[in-house]
């Protein structure tokens, strides 16, 4: 049995701050029907693709922006993107801002299968920015203000065909992420993500952020033998700039499909799982080649150790 899946990477452009979720959902329903006329099964939106990125704004009370929240999945207003999947016989994967019933607030993907049902949930582990008011940005990084870390990690999946993984934006930046979903043997990881072209604490890095992009995301496909699907909210919503240039990169590292402009719209590729195999069971054989004993800080230690103390 082929092992192929066709995937869209469901790109948005931007979302205004007063844009109801229903017009929004009409935007990603388009976007699915689009993948399910050039014979995607699995139709990947980015990070918070519900909303404006909100964490932008500053509130005293950080409860400011729960009405950016959802309270449930699927919601009144997020029900006919799962009806209309289901009608389809596409799943797809969507980023969220999730409130749960006990008041806590998680940045957060779900992937649902071809009949609608939620296949599981991930919530984001690395949360970049800063949560006080930082006014001599441009425009404030507010996520650690308005998310908590996951709880729960990584996880992966057995969904369409293979072994799926999920991640989200500042996640992608960092190998463990790649890692450890590698260690659960995953197949395709699926990355939404809302990057500013502007990075406050240290603008030099401005030009290099479709450069840099591409690195994590292409390393971490190679490093661990896996397709990986990048999607991007991009463009310029409410004066700020955020990088496009959605792709789909297979396990060898190399990009096979790439948006080459802004706005809503679906780069797509067929994904042959096997192809995963080639680098897992040779220079990425993980059982015959890691040495997990020479690691031990990669788990005990978060910051840069300090050498002169024993340890
Ligand atoms: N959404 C998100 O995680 N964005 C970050 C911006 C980092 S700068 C504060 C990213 O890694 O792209």
């Amino acid at each position: 049995m082929t092992r192929e899946i066709h995937v869209g990477a469901a790109q948005l452009g931007p979302i205004a701050r007063d844009e109801s979720r229903s017009q929004v959902v009409d935007r990603l329903i388009a976007l699915l029907r689009e993948g399910a006329e050039r014979g995607c099964r699995l139709v990947v939106f980015p990070e918070l693709a519900l909303t404006t990125f909100f964490p932008r704004w500053w509130t005293e009370d950080p409860t400011g922006h729960d009405h950016y929240y959802e309270r449930e999945m699927p919601s009144a207003a997020t029900q006919p993107l799962f009806d209309e999947a289901r009608r389809l016989g596409v799943g797809f994967c969507l980023g969220y801002a999730e409130l749960t019933p006990d008041g806590h607030r998680y940045n957060t993907y779900v992937l649902v299968d071809v009949d609608g049902s939620i296949v599981g949930r991930y919530r984001k582990v690395h949360i970049p920015g800063h949560d006080e008011h930082e006014p001599w940005r441009p425009f404030q990084h507010l996520e650690r203000r308005y998310f908590e870390e996951s709880p729960d990690g990584f996880g992966v999946h057995d969904a369409f065909g293979g072994v799926v993984g999920m991640a989200l934006c500042n996640d992608r930046r960092w190998p463990e992420t790649y890692r450890v979903l590698g260690l659960l043997g995953v197949e395709l990881v699926l990355i939404g993500y809302n990057t500013p072209l502007h990075y406050a604490p240290d603008p030099d890095q401005n030009p290099l952020q479709s450069f840099h992009n591409n690195l994590v995301m292409a390393s971490g496909a190679y490093q661990n033998g896996t397709w990986v699907v990048g999607v991007a909210k991009g463009g310029v919503e409410e004066g700020v700039e955020s990088l496009s240039h959605s792709q789909i990169i297979a396990p060898s590292g190399q990009v096979v499909t790439q948006a080459t402009v802004s706005g809503d719209l679906i780069v797509s590729a067929v994904c042959d799982l096997d192809l995963c195999r080639h680098y897992k069971d040779t220079l990425f054989d993980f059982a015959r080649y890691r040495r997990p004993e020479h690691y031990g800080l990669i788990s005990s230690t978060r910051g840069v150790v300090d050498r002169a103390e024993p340890r």
